[in-house]
């Protein structure tokens, strides 16, 4: 089962973070950097990194300083989004935010001193990759991504309510394609070129990673939905419009189904993509 494989996998990559991140010395600040980046999380966009690697023969070791980089690059995101100017929530993974524990400024700083870092761990092992260059154009794959042109960019039309209110579906799913599906599309990607695959297994798992995220982000908006529908999240927070301001649950169901067998259909018929065939089906299973 892929869950088992996923857990299994989170395990490992849990122990050898916490190794990485004790090696930073430090005050507040990289107490708040190891709260942030040690606190649970599924670990879905490193396992990304790693099964596309091994479609080109890498192993774990080989790609743990991409996976951790993309994971610390996520985990920033995770940390500006619960800022009181963002989303303003003070749960995250279950427990209190890092901006809850820390105050408002230092819950900034954390985020930047996480994505630097990412990069600069990154690059740090870059002479260790076994293909130089296909390691490099991996960490630009994760750089481009997650900028303006991708997660950032995207995060910027979700803080617009009144943006929003014009928004059309289209609109709602270039924002989720940015906001979400840039990550998966740089962890498949990241993958794939530091393994060197072709530029047709490339293009197919970067698209696939698109698909999987702009449908991972409805999935969450569905799954929130429910939450609230049963009363649990009762705490009053900042009006947040979704795509299912535009479309009805079942049709966001729909999407979701339609927008999943996009991404398997794309990287299917490669080779050893089982897992993320599995992987694909288990996350967007309504
Ligand atoms: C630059 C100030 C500043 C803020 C940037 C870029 C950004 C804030 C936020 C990114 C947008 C974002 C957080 C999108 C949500 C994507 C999403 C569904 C996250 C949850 O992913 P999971 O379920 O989380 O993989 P875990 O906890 O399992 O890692």
């Amino acid at each position: 089962m892929i869950e088992d494989v996923l857990k299994k996998f989170a395990e490992k990559f849990n122990a050898d973070l916490e190794k990485e991140m004790n090696t930073l010395r430090g005050g507040t600040l990289v107490a708040a950097m190891r709260y942030a980046t040690l606190g649970g999380g599924k670990r879905l966009r490193p396992f990304l990194v790693l099964l596309a690697a091994e479609m080109g023969g890498l192993t774990y070791d080989d790609v743990f300083p991409l996976m951790m980089g993309v994971e610390l690059v996520h985990t920033y995101s995770l940390v500006h989004d619960d800022l009181p100017c963002m989303d303003d929530d003070d749960t995250r993974r279950g427990r209190k935010s890092t901006h809850a524990v820390y105050g408002e400024a230092m819950g900034v700083l954390t985020g930047d001193a996480l994505l630097n870092y990412a990069y600069e761990y990154m690059l740090g092992n870059a002479v260790k990759a076994k293909n130089v260059g296909g390691y490099i154009t991996a960490i630009s794959c994760i750089m481009v991504r997650a900028g303006y042109m991708g997660m950032v960019g995207g995060q910027s039309y979700d803080i617009d309510e009144e943006v929003k209110k014009q928004f059309k579906r289209e609109d709602f799913i270039n924002m989720y394609s940015g906001k979400t599906g840039a990550l998966f599309q740089a962890a498949l990607g990241a993958g794939a070129f530091a393994a060197g695959l072709t530029e047709e297994e490339i293009t197919a798992l970067l698209k696939c990673g698109n698909y999987l995220g702009v449908a991972f982000q409805l999935k969450d908006d569905l799954d929130d939905l429910k939450q609230d529908q049963k009363g649990v999240d009762e705490k009053e927070k900042k009006p947040c419009l979704t795509m299912l301001s535009t479309i009805s649950p079942e049709a966001a169901k729909e999407f979701v189904e339609l927008d999943r067998d996009v991404a398997i259909d794309t990287v299917k018929d490669l080779k050893n993509s089982e897992n993320l065939v599995a992987l694909i089906n288990y996350l967007l299973t309504l």
